[in-house]
C-alpha cells in the first residue's frame, strides 16, 4: 500500500492508522501548500486533488478520509480498531462522518483557507472568525460525548480516534485554540502513543 500525504494535513490520521496496523507500507509526500495536489501526476491518483488517497495493493485508490478509515479497519479485524459489532461500527462511521464532514471543513478549512469560502478579500476575517466560533462549538460538542476518556468510544480505541487527533492537533497548534479539557486529554493520549510518535517524526523530517 501507499499512501500520499500532505505534511501538516488531515492525512496524518490516516498516516496513523496505517502505521497502527504495522504493515508494510510506502508513502509519497504531496504539499498541499505549494500546489503539488493540483499537478498532472497527482490528479493522475487523484483527480479530486485532495489528500489522503490510498493506492492498494492491487493499483486502484481510495479516497476520502472516513472511507479509508473505515477500509483499513475492516481489512485488518485483527487490530481492533473498529468495534465488531455492528452498533459499535456505525458508532465509528458517525464519528469519522462528524470530524471530517463538518468539523474539518466547516471550522477549520475556513480558517486556513478562507478564500475557499470568501467573496473577496475584505470578507477573509469574517469567514476565519466564523470558523474559529465553528471549530469552538464542535470541539465543546465532541468535549461532551467523548465516551471513553480518553478515547470517543466507550468501548476504547478506534480509526475514530485518529480523526479527532488531526483535528484536535490543528486546534491547538495552528489554530491556537484552547482544548476543552478530555479533547486535550484525548490529543496527550494520542501523542503518547508510540505510533503517532513515529508518524510525527516522519512527517517532519
Ligand atoms: N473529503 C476529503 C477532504 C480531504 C481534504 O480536504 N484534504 C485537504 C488537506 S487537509 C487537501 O487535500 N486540500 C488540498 C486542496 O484543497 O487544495 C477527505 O475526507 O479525505
Amino acid at each position: 500500500m501507499k499512501l500520499f500525504y500532505g505534511p501538516g494535513a488531515c492525512s496524518i490520521g490516516i498516516h496513523v492508522i496505517l502505521e497502527e496496523l504495522g504493515l508494510p507500507f510506502e508513502t509519497q509526500r504531496v504539499s498541499t501548500r505549494d500546489g503539488s495536489n493540483r499537478k498532472p501526476d497527482y490528479l493522475a491518483i487523484n483527480p479530486k486533488a485532495k489528500v489522503p488517497a490510498l493506492m492498494r495493493d492491487d493499483g486502484s485508490v481510495l479516497t476520502e478520509f472516513p472511507v479509508i478509515a473505515w477500509w483499513l479497519a475492516k481489512s485488518h479485524p485483527g487490530a481492533g480498531l473498529i468495534p465488531p459489532d455492528f452498533e459499535g461500527e456505525a458508532r465509528t462511521l458517525e464519528w469519522l462522518d462528524y470530524l471530517c464532514g463538518t468539523v474539518h471543513p466547516q471550522g477549520f478549512t475556513r480558517q486556513f483557507r478562507p478564500e475557499n469560502f470568501a467573496k473577496d478579500e475584505a470578507d477573509k476575517l469574517r469567514v476565519v472568525a466564523q470558523g474559529v466560533a465553528l471549530a469552538q462549538g464542535y470541539l465543546e460538542l465532541v468535549e461532551g460525548r467523548i465516551a471513553g476518556d480518553p478515547w470517543l468510544l466507550a468501548s476504547g480505541y478506534s480509526v475514530a480516534d485518529a480523526a479527532l487527533f488531526f483535528l484536535a492537533n490543528w486546534a491547538a497548534g495552528r489554530a491556537g485554540m484552547t482544548l476543552p479539557p478530555k479533547v486535550a486529554r484525548h490529543l496527550e493520549a494520542m501523542k503518547a502513543r508510540p505510533a503517532v510518535q513515529r508518524v510525527i517524526a516522519r512527517e517532519a523530517a
